[in-house]
């Protein structure tokens, strides 16, 4: 990346609103202020001062909109650079003007996230923090606010960091002894190095635990409602969502597609999906959505196996056969207990099949609220520690970059307990050290940024 460019991008929503902000970072943005603003005092003489003032057009001197501006030359500002950011009237038609006037003047398109990319680079963020910027502006429930506010104070780097610095110190003991040969290491030392890796195996451990609960915070709580045709899946589906999304009907076979929805409950995120009842039919159609829920069992979390509870013909017991050793986790439903109050007596799920057993309406609502309830209790139990938010891995890379940094320390103690050579010690050490510094971002290539930001939304 050429930081000596100066960037600009619109930081707002690209709809119509109230105010729109655009962005500008580089070492002209004090010149596109003095060129592109006008006011009775410069912004770039009152840093960190709200300025009010008239933005121009670039090519003809033309007032676009009168506008608020700000001037935080770096370090002190969001990329570490010199920063200046407009204020105004959130028309898109406006938007366009001002980014054209910025383009004419010099400046170039920000890249999607080029914006915190700067700053990590300046070494404004670590790679965790930047991450966690993402998850704040994309965060769709309570919990991974909270998560996402807790990475960006640094907490979880600081737990990451506490695991290294141990290690940091054996690697330099056993080094020194490598150096000066003579002296060795005593075996007091070796046994003490021995300790402090089990234990920062046990702490990256302990984090990479967290790991499905992040994914769950982060990405919701998937749950596939499956079963026979016209138990009641989409009328489940409905309540979960508290609108009707499916289409209901008496007719076996209405639902075809997979119909995937996600709400908060309780602060949770949960993805529902609704899909095709299962059965040998001849319909084509029909077929092929049969098929995709089949094929959408692996990817939940939990299934809704619903049974009609009316249903005196038992033909459930083909589906659930189908579902045993394919699903991660089932919970028997059994619904319409409005027309069978008897349906616990007859429909009961072994622990070994299914978790759990619930017996609901989904017409007078009975027996909802306790399914709502597991599954709320169900998201909070992958929960390692409650009070451990701030240390949740969050994605898929911070999780590979542990469990590397996991595996070399699997390495230094087998080296330590067969009594290998030092340089061999060493060796391992520093690659499970390197993993470490890759979750925050300290060692990084390219392509790993690139990963990152191409994520992020333009002026971010
Ligand atoms: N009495 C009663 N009827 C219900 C209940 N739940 C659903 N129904 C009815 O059962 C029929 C089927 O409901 P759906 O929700 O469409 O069932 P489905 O499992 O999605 O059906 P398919 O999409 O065809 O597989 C409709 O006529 C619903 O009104 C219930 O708890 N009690
Ligand atoms: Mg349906």
């Amino acid at each position: 990346m050429d930081t000596t460019t100066t960037i600009a991008a619109l930081a707002t929503s690209p709809a119509p609103a109230g105010l729109a902000v655009i962005r500008v970072s580089g070492p002209q943005s004090e010149t596109a202020l003095r060129a592109l603003f006008r006011a009775k005092r410069s912004p770039v003489d009152h840093p960190r001062e709200m300025v009010f003032g008239h933005l121009l057009d670039y090519k003809t001197g033309t007032d676009i909109d009168h506008a608020l501006a700000v001037y935080m030359p770096g370090p002190h500002s969001y990329t570490g650079e010199d920063v200046a950011e407009f204020q105004f009237h959130g028309s898109p038609l406006l938007v366009q003007k001002m980014l054209r006037s910025l383009f004419a003047f010099g400046a170039l398109p920000a890249e999607p996230g080029e914006f915190t990319k700067r700053a990590f680079l300046n070494g404004k963020l670590d790679l965790i923090q930047a991450e966690a910027i993402a998850d704040l502006i994309h965060a769709t429930s309570e919990q991974s606010l909270k998560i996402a506010g807790e990475h960006l104070k640094g907490r979880f780097s600081g737990a990451v960091a506490q695991i290294g610095e141990p290690l940091r110190d054996v690697l330099a003991e056993i080094e020194s002894s490598i150096d000066f040969p003579d002296e060795g290491v005593p075996s007091a030392n070796m046994e003490h190095a021995l300790s402090v890796t089990t234990q920062a195996k046990a702490a990256i451990e302990l984090l990479l635990r967290t790991y499905s609960f992040g994914q769950v915070v982060r990405d919701g709580f998937r749950v596939l409602l499956c079963g026979r045709p016209n138990v009641g899946k989409s009328s489940l589906l409905n309540i979960f969502l508290g609108h009707s999304r499916a289409i209901v009907t008496e007719i076996p076979g209405t639902t075809r597609d997979l119909i995937e929805e996600s709400v908060t409950i309780a602060g949770f995120k949960f993805v529902f999906c609704d899909s095709a009842g299962i059965s040998k039919s001849e319909d084509k159609i029909e077929q092929i959505g049969v098929e995709l829920a089949k094929e959408r069992v692996p990817w939940a979390d939990v299934i809704l196996f619903v049974v009609d509870g009316a249903d005196t013909e038992g033909a459930y017991h083909e589906v659930l056969d189908y579902l045993r050793g394919k699903a991660r986790k089932i919970w028997m439903v059994v619904n319409k207990i409005d027309l069978n109050p008897k349906a616990f007596s007859t429909f009961f799920c072994d622990s070994d099949t299914c978790a759990q057993n619930f017996y609901l309406s989904a017409t007078t609502g009975d027996g909802v609220p306790p399914l709502l309830a597991a599954l709320v209790d169900e998201v909070k139990s992958r929960i390692v520690d409650n009070a451990q938010s701030s240390q949740v891995v969050t994605n898929e890379r911070q999780r590979t970059c542990l469990i590397r940094s996991r595996e070399a320390l699997d390495r230094v103690e087998g080296a330590m307990q067969q009594r290998l050579p030092p340089e061999i010690v060493c060796a391992e050490l520093r690659s499970s050290l390197n993993a470490l510094e890759e979750v925050v971002g300290k060692t990084y290539n390219e392509d790993i940024l690139g990963r990152i930001f191409s994520k992020f939304c333009i002026g971010k």
